[in-house]
């Protein structure tokens, strides 16, 4: 090998080394443009699960449980009195009602009725409603 030889060898190396590291440049360049790309839409993404969840939660129905306290049930026809006559209140999706221990427990959609509503109905009928407190689930 002359000398001749060796200097055009690294004068080609010198400039494929450019071309490669031009082209690196372009890749990593279009590189850097797809990961904005998909962090640009995967926050959108996001965004509409966001929104989708927010959405969910005002649809969502949020049931409220009380106990009740009621006076005048002397018997079981009393207590299933009471309990038809709660239940027959749009709104109230379950009751119990305790004859020995005096007291109503029943769940029900505060968007649709009120416990003043379910009170009447109760003493309506001839029954003493209590103050209801609240009983956590
Ligand atoms: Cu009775």
């Amino acid at each position: 090998m002359n000398y001749n030889c060796i200097i055009k060898k690294s004068f080609i190396n010198k400039q494929s080394m450019l071309t490669m590291k031009s082209l690196l440049m372009k890749v990593s360049m279009s590189c850097i443009m797809v990961i904005a790309l998909a962090i640009t839409s995967c926050a959108q993404q996001q965004k509409k699960e966001e929104k989708l969840t927010s959405k969910e939660q005002t649809n969502q129905v949020v049931l409220q449980t009380v106990k009740m306290p009621v006076n005048g049930m002397v018997c079981s026809a009393c207590q299933s009195n009471v309990k038809k006559t709660i239940k027959s209140v749009d709104g109230v999706t379950d009751v119990e009602v305790n004859l020995e221990k005096k007291f109503a427990v029943f769940t029900f959609d505060p968007k649709k009725v009120k416990i003043e509503q379910v009170q009447k109905a109760v003493t309506d009928k001839g029954f003493e409603a209590g103050k209801p407190q609240e009983v956590k689930q």
